[in-house]
């Protein structure tokens, strides 16, 4: 099971609809309208395929859930932790919760990708401005997880084959 967590309105919901409907297409780059979406009290499943009969079951934990996310931890084999690019005022308190997320004792071995999310918008910061406001190289270098950084576009599609493969590459296919 992959986890996809972040504070509200980070965009979670429509990478996950994104995801979906380019698996279902069979390209992930593809671009359209942006489906819209509602924020989500409670959780969000979904199955995507991402190749060779691999399929990925993730599930997001909706921004307003945050005091319960740990209920779901145990499940989690690999983790999805996303920021607004577009939402300076946000970045502390998504920089608290990263901390609290990595700092769980039910997380210390599982891969994590750090998702730079709405690098479309015309506001976005970019990965400097983030480092200076988050501290973001030394909190990948003091963390026991390993982490890796991509800068997507939920809305445009931008990001989204790195996205994928790197799901192939730390997803442990489910035991059926
Ligand atoms: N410009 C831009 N807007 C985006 C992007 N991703 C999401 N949004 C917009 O951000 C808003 C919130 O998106 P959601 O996907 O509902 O956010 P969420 O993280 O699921 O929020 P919660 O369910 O409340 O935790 C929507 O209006 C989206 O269209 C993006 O990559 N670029
Ligand atoms: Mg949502």
């Amino acid at each position: 099971m992959c986890l996809l967590v972040g504070t509200t309105g980070v965009g979670k919901t429509l990478l996950l609809k994104r995801l979906q409907h380019c698996s279902n297409k069979g390209s992930f780059s593809e671009v359209n309208e942006a489906p819209a979406t509602i924020p989500t009290v409670g959780t969000n499943l979904v199955n995507v395929n991402i190749g060779k009969k691999n399929d990925v079951t993730i599930r997001e934990l909706g921004g307003c859930m945050g005091p319960i996310w740990h209920n779901y931890y145990k499940d989690c084999s690999v983790l999805m932790f996303m920021i607004d690019m577009a939402n300076p005022c946000q970045v502390a308190s998504s920089c608290i919760q990263l901390l609290t997320v990595l700092s769980h004792e039910q997380l210390q071995n599982v891969s994590v990708l750090l998702l730079l999310n709405k690098v479309d918008s015309p506001c976005a910061m970019n990965r400097n401005e983030l480092d200076s406001l988050l501290r973001m190289r030394e909190i990948i270098s003091h963390a026991k997880q390993t982490i890796t950084v991509l800068e997507i576009s939920a809305r445009r599609g931008q990001g989204l084959p790195e996205l994928v493969k790197w799901l192939n590459e730390n997803h442990q296919p489910e035991s059926s």
